[in-house]
């Protein structure tokens, strides 16, 4: 069985064809097999997979899993009856985990990290977008963005790195976040880019972070230095986030929860992916939903992500996050796989993943599972039978 997303319908009896770490023909078995290098291949190069679905590596286009610390206090806080924005506003948040990130040796950052990064794995995670942000100094920055981009030469995963150096305004700027943006745009963003250390640029535009002309100038810098754009938008009110992410043709506007028509009109026309994250939605305990009738009415494509991160979402499943994205958000469940799938992809600026066709990359995963709707029903994990990386059997 194989199925590609969207459009195409889970194919009974299907087959895949690799050779090295592309996908040579994929569809029914007879046609592929038919296949000049499938009637060469060894019977010892084939894999059964009756009775198992056969998926695009799921990609999670979305996370904060380089950091340090724990924020199990300000959980225990937000029970008795604190909210998140004053935590944050108390100097809590963000802010706290960017003191335990600044304290951590580049080895145990990393440490912490691939514990997170092979859990996600092993769900059939093969591509990964790793954000900084918790370091804020040039140097803590490039540390967070290192330890991202050595993930991939230790584990079977492909890294998108992503500079936040828009994401809090750290204690030694308090009431100076002008001059904090400037240090971002003139020092820190040149460095990251000259090192090649970021494949695009985030920031959280929201009253506790960022204002639209302080986003807007960290944006005119990155497309100067020829570097994609995303933003954390819309998240805890509507400022206007989306609009301005189209305004950049980023590659992503994420949360989205209190984004209006006027805004989703504008990612239509931009080609923005919407990015839902239902982990922080539900930690946050939110009430309100993103606009998901709009993105339908309008075809704004829509990923799903898990956003782990110690403050807002401390999840790391991919296969939990399918669940909430259908239960929090009415997601079906092919929208619900289209999101962590193709639309992922698309929100990471990949043409080449996200979809089982030739000339994609043989990255794949196999469940004993026979219908979307059921790998997305468990409240919990449902480990893949075999996962497949640039062609490589990784597990
Ligand atoms: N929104 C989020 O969900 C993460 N960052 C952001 O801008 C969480 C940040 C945190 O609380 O540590
Ligand atoms: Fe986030």
């Amino acid at each position: 069985m194989a199925g590609t997303l969207p459009g195409a319908d889970v194919v009974n009896n299907g087959a895949l064809l690799t050779h090295e770490d592309r996908i040579i023909a994929v569809g029914s078995a007879e046609e592929v097999l038919a296949h000049p290098s499938a009637t060469n291949a060894s019977m010892l190069d084939r894999i059964d997979c009756k009775h198992q679905l056969l998926l695009p590596g799921f990609i999670d286009c979305h996370t904060h899993l380089v950091y340090a610390g724990d924020r199990s206090r300000e959980f225990e806080q937000r029970l008795e009856g604190v909210s998140y924005e004053e935590i944050a506003r108390q100097g809590g948040g963000i802010r706290s985990t960017v003191k335990d990130t600044r304290k951590s040796a580049q080895e145990d950052l990393l440490k912490g990290a691939l514990g997170r990064a092979k859990r996600m794995c092993s769900e059939g995670v093969t591509t990964i977008e790793v954000k900084g942000g918790y370091g804020l100094t040039l140097e803590c920055e490039q540390k967070m963005l290192r330890v991202a981009r050595s993930l991939e030469t230790v584990l079977p995963v492909s890294v998108h790195t992503t500079f936040l150096g828009a994401h809090a305004v750290p204690e030694e700027f308090e009431g100076r976040s002008d001059d904090y943006i400037d240090l971002v745009c003139s020092v820190m963003l040149p460095e990251i880019a000259k090192e090649g250390l970021a494949d695009s640029v985030d920031a959280f535009c929201e009253n506790i972070a960022f204002s639209e002309p302080q986003v807007r100038a960290v944006f005119e810098k990155a497309h100067a230095l020829g570097l994609p754009v995303r933003l954390h938008a819309d998240q805890l009110s509507n400022s206007h986030g989306a609009r301005l992410a189209a305004e950049f043709s980023a590659l992503s506007a994420d949360h989205l929860e209190y984004t209006d028509e006027a805004g989703v009109r504008a990612l239509k026309q931009a080609g923005t992916v919407a990015v839902l994250l239902p982990g922080a939605f539900y930690f946050l305990k939110e009430q309100q939903r993103p606009p998901v009738n709009l993105f339908r009415k309008h075809q704004v494509p829509m990923a799903l992500a898990s956003d782990c991160n110690p403050g807002s979402s401390p999840v790391e499943s991919l296969l939990l996050i399918l669940n909430m994205g259908c239960v929090l958000f009415g997601l079906t469940p092919r929208e619900a796989v289209a999101g962590v799938t193709v639309h992922a992809a698309k929100a990471l600026g990949y043409a080449d993943r996200g979809v089982l066709a030739a000339g994609k990359r043989a990255d794949f995963a196999v469940f004993e599972v026979e219908s979307l709707a059921q790998l997305c029903y468990p409240v919990g994990t449902r480990e893949p039978s075999m996962v497949v990386q640039a062609g490589n059997l990784v597990s």
